[in-house]
C-alpha cells in the first residue's frame, strides 16, 4: 500500500489530501482545506502564494508518514524568480485585467494560424504568453519562470523544472516537438533562459528540504499531471476510447482524449485546445465558462446552493438562454447584472427570480456543452457512447440531467475529487504500484468509486431550437 500527499489547488479552495493506493484500494482523506481566492491589491488580482504554501505544509504535517508528495493547480499562472531563485513579486491571477487587449496586440504581430500550428492551443486572453507579454519588464529581469505547482515544488525541494502538462498550456510550447518553442519565444522577444528544463509526470522532482518545512526530510516530491485538468482526466473512469469528458468545476473542460494533436484549420476555427496529457496523450477540449457564473452570482446573492438548484428545477425550461462564453463573464464582478445585460442585448427579458436565473445559467451551459461536444466529435472524427462528468460539478444533479438531455448521450457522473485522484494515481505508479497505464488507473477508479448514470430525456428538437436561438443555425 502506498500513502501519498496530494495537493490540489482549485478556484474555490485548495486542499491537501492523503491518498492510499493498493490492490483494489484507492481512497482519499482530506487533511486540510483552505481558501484560494485572489487578493486584490491596488487593482491587481494576486495569488496569495505564501498563505497557500503555509497551508500546504500544515496539511502535509497532518499526514503521518508518507511515501511522496504531488502538487497540481490550475494552468497558465506562474511565478518569476530572479537569478538567485528569489520570487520576483506575487504571482498574478489569470482573471486580472492586465491582459486586456494584449492578445489582440500579439496577434497583430504573430498570426493566429502561426501560433496554432506550433502550440495547438485555444485562444484564451489569459494564456501565459499574453500574461508575460503584459509584463515585459519583470520578464526581462527574471532568471526563471515556474508554473505554480513547479514553484511550490521548488520551494519544497530546491529543484527547478517545468512539468510538461502545465508547460503545454503556456502557448509557448511546441505540441508536436514536445519542447519549448524556441522560435516562438524568440519571435516574441521573450528571454529563452527563463523556461526551465521539462519534466514528465511521474519524474521525481527532488526530496523535501529539512528544517524550515517541518516535514520529515527526504520525502520525494513527484511531478504529477501538475495541470489540474490533466490530473482530472487521468481519473476519468472510462474504458475504451469512445468516451468524452467534462471536467466540471469553476471551468467546464469539454472534450476528448486523443493520441495526437489535431492542428487543422477546422480545429483552430472551433478554438479547440491540444493540451498535453499524462502518458503523452492529448487533451483535445474547449474551455466552457463553467460554474463560475453561478459561483459569482452566489457570492453576490449569498443564497444556499441547494435552495437555488431546487428553485431552478421548478423554473420553466428554455425561458432565457445566454452564451456563457461571452467575454464579459470572465472577470470577477457583479454577475447577476452582467447576466441581465446580456439578456437585454439579445432581446430577451431578464430572469425575474433567482431560480429562473440559475435555470438560465445551467441550460445555457448544457447547450454550450452540446455544441462543444458535437464539434469535437466532428473535428476529431471520433464517435462517443458516453460522456463522463468528473469534478465538483458532477454533484449537480440538475446540470448532469440537462447535460445528458442536451448532448443526447448517457452521462456518467463522478468521481468528484478527480484531480486529487489523478494526482495520487500518478504518484503511486511512480512509487512502483502496478498501474502500468491509464487503462489500469481508470479501472481502479471504476472499481473503487460509484458513478451515477443520467440517461437523456426530453425532446432533442427542443435543444436544436435552443441552439439556433443562441448561436444561429448550424
Ligand atoms: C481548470 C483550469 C483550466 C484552465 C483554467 C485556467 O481549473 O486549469 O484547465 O484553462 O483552469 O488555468
Amino acid at each position: 500500500m502506498k500513502r501519498v500527499g496530494a495537493v490540489d489547488l482549485g478556484a474555490s479552495s485548495g486542499r491537501v489530501m492523503l491518498g492510499e493506493v493498493g490492490p483494489e484500494v484507492l481512497q482519499l482523506r482530506e487533511l486540510n482545506r483552505f481558501w484560494n481566492g485572489p487578493v486584490r491589491v491596488h487593482g491587481t488580482l494576486h495569488w496569495d502564494i505564501l498563505h497557500l504554501y503555509r497551508s500546504i505544509l500544515d496539511g502535509l504535517r497532518l499526514a503521518g508518514p508518507i511515501d511522496s508528495i504531488g502538487i497540481d493547480a490550475w494552468a497558465v499562472d506562474y511565478g518569476l524568480l530572479d537569478a538567485d531563485g528569489r520570487l520576483l513579486g506575487n504571482p498574478v491571477h489569470y482573471r486580472d485585467s492586465r491582459t486586456d487587449g494584449v492578445m489582440e496586440r500579439v496577434l497583430a504581430e504573430v498570426p493566429a494560424a502561426d501560433l496554432y500550428a506550433v502550440t495547438g492551443l485555444q485562444q484564451l486572453p489569459f494564456n501565459t504568453i499574453y500574461q508575460l507579454t503584459a509584463e515585459p519588464a519583470t520578464g526581462a529581469a527574471a532568471g526563471s519562470l515556474l508554473m505554480i505547482p513547479d514553484l511550490l515544488g521548488y520551494w519544497l525541494t530546491g529543484e527547478l523544472g517545468a512539468e510538461r502538462t502545465n508547460a503545454s498550456t503556456t502557448q509557448l510550447y511546441d505540441v508536436r516537438a514536445r519542447a519549448w518553442s524556441d522560435a516562438l519565444i524568440t519571435r516574441l522577444g521573450l528571454p529563452r533562459r527563463i523556461f526551465p528544463r521539462l519534466r514528465e509526470p511521474g519524474d521525481v522532482i527532488g526530496n523535501v528540504v529539512p528544517d524550515e518545512t517541518g516535514l520529515a526530510p527526504g520525502i520525494p516530491v513527484i511531478a504529477v499531471g501538475s495541470h489540474d485538468t490533466a490530473s482530472a482526466v487521468v481519473a476519468v473512469p472510462a474504458s475504451g476510447e469512445r468516451f468524452a469528458y467534462i471536467s466540471s468545476g469553476t471551468w467546464s473542460l469539454v472534450g476528448l482524449e486523443l493520441d495526437a494533436p489535431v492542428l487543422t484549420d477546422e480545429a483552430r476555427d472551433a478554438n479547440f485546445t491540444n493540451e498535453g496529457g499524462v502518458d503523452g496523450r492529448i487533451r483535445f477540449l474547449r474551455n466552457v465558462m463553467g460554474l463560475w457564473i453561478l459561483q459569482e452570482c452566489r457570492r453576490i446573492w449569498g443564497d444556499d446552493l441547494d435552495d437555488l438548484l431546487r428553485a431552478a428545477a421548478e423554473a420553466p425550461p428554455f425561458a432565457v438562454l445566454i452564451d456563457p462564453d461571452a467575454p464579459e463573464f470572465l472577470a470577477p464582478g457583479n454577475m447577476p447584472a452582467r447576466l441581465d445585460e446580456q439578456c437585454v442585448r439579445t432581446g430577451q427579458e431578464p430572469p425575474r427570480t433567482r431560480g429562473a436565473a440559475v435555470r438560465c445559467i445551467l441550460e445555457s451551459l448544457a447547450l454550450a456543452y452540446r455544441r462543444t461536444l458535437h464539434s469535437a466529435q466532428n473535428v476529431a472524427d471520433r464517435d462517443v457512447d458516453v460522456l463522463h462528468v468528473i469534478g465538483g460539478g458532477s454533484q449537480n444533479e440538475l446540470l448532469c440531467q440537462l447535460t445528458a438531455d442536451a448532448c443526447g448521450v448517457p452521462v456518467l457522473a463522478g468521481p468528484v475529487e478527480a484531480s486529487a485522484l489523478g494526482n495520487v494515481l500518478v504518484q503511486a505508479r511512480a512509487l512502483g504500484e502496478p498501474l502500468p497505464d491509464l487503462d489500469a488507473m481508470r479501472a481502479l477508479v471504476r472499481s473503487t468509486h460509484s458513478l451515477r448514470r443520467y440517461d437523456p430525456q426530453g425532446k432533442p428538437a427542443d435543444w436544436d431550437a435552443a441552439e439556433s436561438r443562441v448561436f444561429g443555425t448550424r
